[in-house]
């Protein structure tokens, strides 16, 4: 069984946002168009607290309840079969969607007979980058989607690294046209 994990599709990792990535709305309509291919989607949200030393690093950003923290409107949320919070205490930076506080996402998966996920989505070089290598660890077969990730790009050539790194742990890279 197959699952979609769309990591971090959010307002503030869009166009406009607290911390934006060059286009990343732009993985909506390609998730979109694959989601219904899957036995199971998960969507993770970056869901932080006000104050947290996750914002010594970053400017504020999805925090817990704000607008900045929904899904962006262009991803059809009605596909989603469960969301997963992370980055909610104030003392890691919950990077992973495998370090949910909600639910323990490795548990909830293999629970439903997943063996295969597939990762998409906000941003390649910090939280898919994270949940690929934990899929990974966790013995999940694991592909990341290349034409549905955006990279935050803080140094260039971080999200062309960040999927190498993935690619080097086992993770197959994949276009969405191949699912
Ligand atoms: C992320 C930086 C800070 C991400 C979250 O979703 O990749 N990046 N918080
Ligand atoms: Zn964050």
């Amino acid at each position: 069984m197959k699952a979609l994990l769309i990591v971090d599709v959010q307002n503030d990792f869009c166009t406009g946002g607290a911390l934006a990535t060059k286009g990343g709305e732009e993985v909506a309509p390609v998730i979109n168009a694959i989601a219904d291919k899957f036995d199971l989607v998960v969507a993770s949200k970056d869901w932080h607290p006000e104050k947290t030393i996750h914002f010594e690093k970053w400017p504020s950003h999805c925090v817990a309840g704000s607008h900045g923290a929904e899904f962006h409107a262009d991803l059809n949320t009605e596909v989603i079969d469960q969301v997963v919070e992370k980055g909610t205490a104030n003392l890691d930076d919950g990077y992973s969607a495998f370090e949910a506080t909600n639910l323990d996402l490795s548990q909830y998966l293999k629970s439903k007979e997943i063996d295969t996920v597939y990762v998409c989505g906000i941003a390649t070089d910090y939280c898919v980058l994270s949940s690929a290598l934990d899929s990974q660890k966790q013995g999940f077969n694991t592909f990341v989607i290349k034409d549905a990730v955006r990279a935050v790009n803080l140094k260039e050539g971080d999200g062309d690294r960040a999927l190498k790194q993935m690619e080097k742990a086992g993770c197959e890279l994949v276009l969405s046209s191949q699912i």
